[in-house]
């Protein structure tokens, strides 16, 4: 504990504000840069810690503070399986980062030793990886002397985006093994989706030219690397990468990248063509939108629901011609953010069910997992389709009676390899939607016209404590304060098709309130009124 006291001291944290404190939060630990070394330092002793329990499995740290402004940043904890760290430990972290002393703080990573039976002498072992913020540096920094002071063995794997940190976590897990992941290096990761995305195709063409926008964020040298593993001779892949200069941290997800387009719901400003099939990854590539601007359609979104259900109809339909469909459960999770004409298209169209969890990657995730095929989406555009064991079993194993049905299981198994399975991926996800249109022969048109949206509009309203605003429910309803869920349900009565909820925000402090109704300007109605409410 002498190490950690005299490590700990040259990485010290900042006392926030009178009442406040430090929270694992949705996203890890994410603020403004300059208050995050100390935390750093202190998810580092973490990370060695929940290494050590799990009887020295490999543990990610990923710095990065994704499609949020340039001068924050964020930290976070992946487990052994490339998953979300487990909630029990994400108190652990919220305890250990808040200790106010050097040596309570060694005191506290005493205890928690002591609660799980840990041997120092038992090895550990972190990886980690940041984004392209210049203070990512500061931090690994302080990271790297956590490991050090609690003899923890390391790899830096310097900037990734987070679905690669998440890859490499879980390919260090199961190297070896016959569950192996994939080949642990950062190579290895491009070969394993550009092999499988050649397969998924099937010779299938790549209908035109796709742009894609990558928030200036690490997922634009992380793409144009990508490509160069494409089998030239198999595919045609015509990709213009745009918006990929990280050499200006200033201009990290300013006006563009997917949060930017699905929140404002227009194009960047700059470098997109009308009538381009277009897409945009976030800050650290975890997230995708597709959209396309036109003259007289205007502007056309493809959002987190859209994928989620182009990936349920096609891989539905897939399962179904391989003679699956007895044996596999296939299943979609959304939000309360998803639209309800979406929800409304995946169960009433498509007849599949639908899952409605709060909001965070780890809640979907899971339940996901408890499919054969889980297809997970936030409105946002983060999320996966996750594979069970049983299913990938049966696309290998099953006898074909027909070529339809050996291209149907080909297929299907190709889309287990190139969908990530640990968490949502834009790159993967990106691949993914080129495949299914490639077999489909849709446009982003096409793709438009199986559902339509909804109006809806999303506000954030600052609120003196956010804290009090408790929900049910899927967060799809207020039990506290007392009282203020009547009174949004009576405002949402007065209108046609009309659905709103407020809930606290994971990430910022403030309230958010989301509302929808039959027309645009009931949507905007509707919303105002429930925020005020809320207010
Ligand atoms: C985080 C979540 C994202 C969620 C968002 C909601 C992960 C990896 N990310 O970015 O899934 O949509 O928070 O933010 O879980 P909010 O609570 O501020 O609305
Ligand atoms: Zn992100």
């Amino acid at each position: 504990s002498d190490s950690i006291i005299a490590a700990s001291q040259k990485h010290p944290t900042v006392a926030l504000e009178h009442g406040q404190s430090y929270k694992y939060g949705t996203a890890g630990f994410r603020m403004k840069a300059d208050l995050l070394e100390g935390v750093t330092f202190r998810v580092g002793l973490l990370a060695s810690l929940r290494s050590r329990a799990l009887g020295g499995q490999t543990i990610g740290v990923m710095i990065t503070a994704s499609h949020n402004p340039a001068a924050d940043n964020g930290v976070k904890i992946v487990d052994p399986m490339g998953e979300m760290l487990e909630q029990d430990w994400e108190v652990l972290a919220t305890d250990l980062v808040n200790s106010t002393t050097h040596e309570s703080l060694a005191e506290e990573y005493e205890r928690i030793a002591k609660r799980f039976k840990i041997d120092f002498t038992s090895p550990a072992k972190v990886i980690y990886g940041r984004d392209t913020r210049p203070s990512g540096h500061k931090l690994v920094t302080a990271l790297a002397a956590a490991l050090t002071a609690t003899g923890t063995e390391y790899v830096d794997y310097k900037i990734l985006t987070t679905p690669q940190l998440h890859y490499l976590v879980r390919a260090t897990n199961t190297e070896g093994t016959p569950q192996s992941y994939g080949e642990v290096s950062e190579t290895g990761y491009y070969k394993k989706l550009a092999d499988a995305f050649a397969r998924a195709l099937k010779g299938r063409k790549i209908n035109g030219q796709l742009t894609v926008d990558c928030a200036n964020g690490v997922g634009g040298p992380k793409l144009a690397e990508f490509l160069k593993y494409i089998p030239q001779d198999k595919v045609k892949f015509d990709v213009k990468v745009v918006n990929d200069d990280v050499l200006r941290p200033e201009i990290l997800n300013l006006e563009c990248g997917a949060d930017y387009v699905k929140t404002k719901q227009r194009a960047p400003a700059v470098t997109v063509r009308h009538q381009a099939r277009t897409c945009s990854f976030d800050g650290d590539a975890d997230r995708l939108i597709y959209y396309q601007t036109d003259s007289d359609k205007g502007f056309i979104m493809l959002d987190g629901d859209r994928i989620s259900s182009l990936a349920a109809s096609f891989i539905g339909d897939l399962i179904q011609s391989a003679g699956l469909s007895d044996e596999l459960r296939i299943g979609v999770v959304q939000t309360a953010y998803a639209n309800g004409a979406s929800t409304n298209y995946i169960t009433s169209h498509l007849r599949l069910p639908v899952i409605c969890t709060p909001t965070g990657v780890k809640h979907l995730h899971h339940v996901a997992a408890g499919f054969d095929v889980g297809v997970y989406f936030e409105a946002n555009g983060h999320g996966t389709v996750l594979f069970s064991n049983a299913a990938v079993r049966a696309f290998r194993e099953t006898t074909p009676q027909s070529p339809a049905q050996k291209d149907a299981l080909d297929i299907l198994l190709a889309l287990s390899e190139l969908i990530n399975q640990t968490v949502g991926d834009a790159l993967s996800d990106m691949l993914m939607v080129e495949v299914i249109l490639a077999h489909k022969v849709w446009t982003l048109q096409d793709w438009a016209t199986t559902y339509t949206d909804l109006p809806n509009r999303l506000v954030r309203v600052e609120v003196k404590d956010k804290d009090i605003f408790k929900t049910t429910d899927a967060e799809r309803r207020l039990s506290h304060p007392e009282g203020v869920q009547e009174l949004i349900d009576q405002e949402v009565k007065k209108y046609k098709d009309g659905r709103a909820f407020a809930r606290a925000s994971g990430t910022e402090n403030a309230c958010r309130v989301y509302a929808e109704a039959a027309t645009r300007s009931e949507a905007n109605e509707l919303a105002d009124r429930v925020a005020r409410i809320v207010k």
